[in-house]
């Protein structure tokens, strides 16, 4: 984000790990949700916003097709992976590591091979990353890290991806090399946002638009919240509310829940009832469909220039992730609770859920209080104080 943490730093790094200069350094930003929330894997609607933070990656090519990682956020040496030998089943990430940060960018690698991008020896690199997306936060630095991957390598090899088919190799990365089933959110916003922009994005045909949202120019300050907190529950709980919501739209006859219209709800939910889905099944559709008309709202009421009145959506919508998706959690509802009684416009958690961030919809001149009240709030109840800092909607992945 700066210089003491930008490329600058970055090369010296790359220098001093492989003991040559990189052919060049790349960024890739985490992201916040401001609504649509759990809606992409049901090939429904999703409007994020690039933060400033980023992941950079200073890169070379090679051309032995050996692939060396280094993290100057992890402690250890660089991991050292043949292209040609990555395997899903492996992990690839240092034998069988699937959980360690390596996996995400040798995956990336892996998904461009098994797209047929890398052939013959070539498509060995050297690279060295360093992150200002805090992790664990729901801030999508996993997202960042594959998405500089490729946008470096894709510029190294000169493989003319476009930015959302770096995203769907990302995904695609992710899904079946790390072994998270993630939707293609993440990915297209760290890929594909605007400085300035919201991105509003239908995740069934990857149709986008980048939706101005000047939050300066009408007073106003998107808060992030990081609670600091990440409960367990969360990674079985993502793959169980996904393999849901695909089990009531195969009952349904759909093609996904984004084919359930919100004019038919209550019929569709009494359909569900008769052919035996149980109450939380229904409740996790009733999140989807009115999550995915939540969306549509937010973009009529930023197209009419009224960014104000998104407020109570995105209460609405932390009332939705809560109740009928449950996903939320104590600290999640805290904030949201907090803000909006201490005069915020609005609030919700955002990303995946279970711990991580909220984000708080506030005028300028009642961000300090609101700050200070949730901060007060985390006190009382006994929590570790949240890190709460402004969103700035910035640009997507690029080279430096
Ligand atoms: C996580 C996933 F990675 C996204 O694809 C999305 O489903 C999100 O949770 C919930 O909206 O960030």
């Amino acid at each position: 984000m700066t210089d003491e943490h930008g490329p600058g730093r970055v090369t010296a790094e790359f220098r001093e790990v492989y003991g040559t200069e990189p052919d060049g350094v790349w960024a890739a930003p985490g992201r916040v949700n401001l609504i649509g929330e759990h809606t992409d894997y049901n090939d429904g609607f999703v409007m994020p916003l690039a933060l400033p933070h980023t992941c950079l990656a200073a890169a070379s090519p090679r051309t032995d097709g050996v692939l060396r990682l280094h993290s100057g956020d992890v402690p250890g040496g660089a991991v050292e992976l043949r292209v040609e030998e990555l395997s899903p089943v492996a992990g690839g990430a240092g034998g069988g590591d699937r959980g360690g940060w390596a996996a995400y960018p040798a995956g990336v690698v892996w998904a461009l091979r098994e797209a047929g991008l890398l052939t013959g020896g070539a498509g060995g690199a050297d690279l060295h990353f360093e992150s200002t997306v805090p992790t664990g936060a729901g801030l999508s630095s996993s997202a960042a890290l594959e998405v500089v991957t490729a946008t470096a390598l894709n510029d190294l090899y000169g493989l003319g991806l476009t930015p959302p088919r770096i995203a769907q190799l990302c995904q695609r990365a992710e899904n079946a090399f790390v072994g998270v089933p993630c939707g293609i959110m993440d990915q297209m916003a760290s890929a594909c946002c605007t400085e300035g922009h919201a991105l509003f994005l239908d995740a069934r045909d990857l149709t986008q638009r980048q939706v101005p949202f000047d939050l300066a120019a009408e007073g106003l300050r998107l808060l992030v919240v990081d609670t600091r907190v990440k409960h367990e529950l969360g990674d079985g709980a993502y793959a169980s509310r996904r393999a849901a919501c695909e089990a009531a739209a195969r009952a349904l006859g759909v093609r996904a829940l984004r084919d359930v219209p919100f004019e038919g709800l209550d019929a569709t939910l009494a359909e569900l009832e008769r052919l035996g889905c149980d109450a939380a099944t229904r409740r996790r559709v009733r999140h989807v469909v009115t999550e995915d008309r939540r969306v549509e709202e937010v973009i009529q009421r930023l197209d009419a220039g009224d960014t104000r009145s998104i407020g109570p959506v995105l209460t609405a919508g932390h009332a939705s992730c809560r109740d009928d998706f449950e996903i939320s959690c104590e600290e999640l509802d805290l904030v949201v609770e907090t803000a909006n009684a201490a005069g915020a416009l609005g609030s919700r958690m955002t990303g995946g859920g279970f711990g991580g961030s909220a984000i708080v919809l506030v005028a300028e001149g009642d961000a300090d209080a609101v700050s200070k009240a949730v901060t007060e709030a985390f006190g009382a109840a006994g929590h570790r104080a949240p890190r709460i800092f402004p969103a700035v909607p910035s640009a997507g992945a690029r080279r430096l």
